[in-house]
């Protein structure tokens, strides 16, 4: 009873500084570059809805196949976003507001659907990302070479890192590119947590997210088993650089 208390106050307290630290572009401060630039993550009536892929299943082969962009798409990521309306409407107080706005007050939800909020809303937002973070053919730009350069030392150096860190996640989660203070930095996080999870409450706080993969099983097993170095390496072969050019501005 204590306890529940305890983090009753806690809770209040951290949604009254959400709230004062607010003003007239609130919707602004919840926002990511993602977000703005994608609008998905935006509930439509109240309901979050999986956004059209964008390309076909097939359309990243042969470094990830038909059949496990299909079931990642249609039925883990459906998954995903049917858990967080669920959530949702377990807590009306909390609809409307953009994914962004619950994923960097995380730890401000109410007790009874902060995990599921955390798991699916993350599900969501991450898998959002992802797909559009993907596409064959693509140049690396002069504003992330750059940058890259910069921050790494070398493009190798930087490659070499993000495939380290994606080794070193021990069990499901992502590894992640993201920017701030003009610095690119590499992170990994486990299940379905990203770097705007309780990042902060005012703009130059929340990271840019840049790039991120998924290192679940499901995401490569069908076409490399075990391999996650094979499904890592061939990455580089299906990172969008024009979106991230974009993320950059
Ligand atoms: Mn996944």
């Amino acid at each position: 009873m204590k306890s529940n208390r305890k983090e009753f106050i806690r809770n209040s307290t951290l949604l009254g500084l959400g709230v004062l630290g607010l003003g007239a572009n609130a919707k602004d401060i919840f926002v990511s570059t993602f977000t703005k630039l994608d609008g998905s993550l935006m509930p439509n009536n109240g309901r979050f809805e999986l956004a059209p892929l964008g390309y076909d299943y097939y359309a990243l082969e042969p470094f990830i196949d038909a059949q496990t962009m299909e079931i990642h798409y249609s039925k883990h990521h459906q998954t995903y976003v049917n858990k967080l309306n669920e959530a949702i409407d377990k807590e009306p107080s909390l609809r409307g507001k953009s994914l962004d706005e619950l994923l960097l007050n995380l730890s401000g939800l109410p007790s009874a659907v902060k995990t599921a909020i955390r798991n699916h809303g993350g599900g969501h937002w991450n898998h959002s990302f992802f797909w559009k973070s993907m596409k064959t053919g693509t140049q690396m730009g002069p504003n992330f070479t750059k940058l890259a350069i910069a921050s790494f030392g070398s493009i190798e150096t930087f490659k070499s890192t993000f495939e380290k860190v994606s080794l070193g996640v021990f069990g499901s989660g992502w590894a992640w590119l993201i920017l701030q203070n003009n610095q690119l930095k590499i992170s990994a996080t486990s299940n379905q947590d990203n770097p705007l999870m309780d990042a902060g409450k005012t703009p130059e706080m929340i990271p840019k997210v840049i790039l991120g993969i998924d290192l679940w099983e499901h995401a490569y097993y069908l076409k490399h088993q075990n391999k996650r170095g094979a499904y890592v390496t061939n990455f580089w072969n299906v990172v969008n650089w024009d979106e991230i050019e974009l993320l950059l501005k």
